[in-house]
């Protein structure tokens, strides 16, 4: 890959750092943008009361001059406002684990007497240091005609109807429904599920839809394990906190299904080569095939319940009760924006590895007037 970036920061500590490498010079940074996606992820029906804490924006500290890239390391950073209120109080130990969490095995892995260590810096609290990674990686992206957005499509088994086919059509409706859904009916419904998980002390999981559309063909490549973009999406959509499942395109349906139903016919249509459908999700052979993308992921529920649940005490070694930490109820409309970012991150490596070049103006010199690569031709 040639993009990197590592995040630093604990969920009380003092703020989150992100270190993003191997971006290009040249890119002018609209850094309001950036504290948009920060916002869009803070929202969402059924957070906890730390979102009325938290206002996050982004900081620069290194690789960016006059707000434009250098091509030197990308240093952002966001602070923790919690942090100081977090600071005055004495916090008890931690030494029943909440099980889902990572809790007992981060404790049992590094040692400590105090499970609260491995619950900061396994918080998700760290996907705000994503978002605005992901934001960068979008803001390349749309120098080159490439736009990503998520719809929430389903919330504790209330499930949506939604029409993916043109996905860039579903944006304000997305942005209008407080669980992220274009579908109203379905909105009001998951929004009732999520009141009556915080009456009963109990959390909701879910899924949503990463998509991106003006895919070149010919991202990422079927040559090696390691450059297929499925593989790569993928992994960096499971590396989201709490997400258990991933899926490209339509991949469990089509598991049930006729290979002649499945596979997204090709005919000659006004712009090329078309398909009827795209139940592939836009890859093929982890190659891009100019259709929209389409990743699907699984959220399981949140593992902070008010009500406990049984685990044992490690300093005793007693039977014991989850003790409640503050926490969401629901955070799959924030999980869809955090998907957007990971998703614009590879995105972003696997156009820039297409194009090459270490500026953007040499990015674009590998491109046609409307941003299209000018490589690739099936003739
Ligand atoms: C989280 C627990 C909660 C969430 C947090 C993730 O933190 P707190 O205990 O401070 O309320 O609010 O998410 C965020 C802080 C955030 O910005 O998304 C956890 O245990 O993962």
């Amino acid at each position: 890959m040639i993009h990197r970036f590592l995040t630093g920061g604990e969920s009380h500590g003092p703020g989150l750092t992100t270190i993003v490498e191997g971006f290009p010079a040249g890119l002018a940074l609209d850094v309001e943008a950036i504290n948009h996606e920060l916002t869009r992820r803070q929202g969402g029906y059924g957070r906890s009361g730390r979102q009325h804490i938290e206002r996050d924006e982004v900081q620069f500290w290194g690789g960016v001059e006059n707000g434009v890239t250098t091509g030197g390391p990308i240093v952002m950073q966001i602070a923790n406002r919690d942090y100081a209120n977090f600071i005055k109080k004495e916090h008890p130990r931690l030494t029943a684990p909440r099980p889902g969490h990572a809790d007992l095995v981060g404790a049992i892995k590094y040692g400590y007497s105090d499970m609260r260590t491995a619950l900061e810096r396994s918080s998700a609290r760290e996907t705000a240091a994503r978002t605005a990674t992901g934001a960068l990686a979008k803001q390349l992206l749309g120098q080159f005609g490439v736009k990503v957005g998520s719809v929430v499509t389903e919330i504790g088994g209330e499930q949506a109807d939604v029409d993916l086919s043109s996905p860039e059509s579903l944006l304000e409706a997305t942005e209008a429904s407080p669980v992220r859904c274009p579908d109203t009916e379905a909105t009001e419904r998951m929004k009732a599920r999520i009141d009556y998980a915080r009456r009963t002390g109990d959390t909701l999981g879910g899924v949503f839809v990463v998509w991106a559309t003006g895919l070149p063909i010919g991202l990422g490549s079927y040559v090696h394990w390691d450059r297929r973009l499925d593989g790569l999406l993928a992994w960096a959509v499971m590396s989201i906190q709490a997400i258990k499942g991933v899926e490209i395109g339509e991949g469990f349906e089509n598991a049930r299904m006729n290979g002649r139903d499945v596979h997204d016919q090709i005919y000659v249509g006004e712009r090329g080569l078309e398909r009827h459908t795209n139940r592939a999700g836009g890859l093929e052979g982890g190659v891009t095939n100019g259709q929209p993308l389409i990743v699907r992921a699984a959220m399981k529920p949140i593992s902070t319940t008010i009500n406990p649940l049984q685990t044992v005490d490690v300093a005793t070694g007693e039977a014991a009760s989850t003790q409640y930490q503050r926490s969401d109820f629901c955070a799959v409309p924030a999980a869809g924006v955090v998907g957007e970012a990971m998703v614009a991150w590879i995105l972003a490596d696997v156009l820039h590895e297409k194009l090459g070049g270490d500026s953007l103006s040499e990015m674009r010199a590998r491109t046609t007037d409307d941003g299209r690569p000018t490589t690739g031709s099936a003739r």
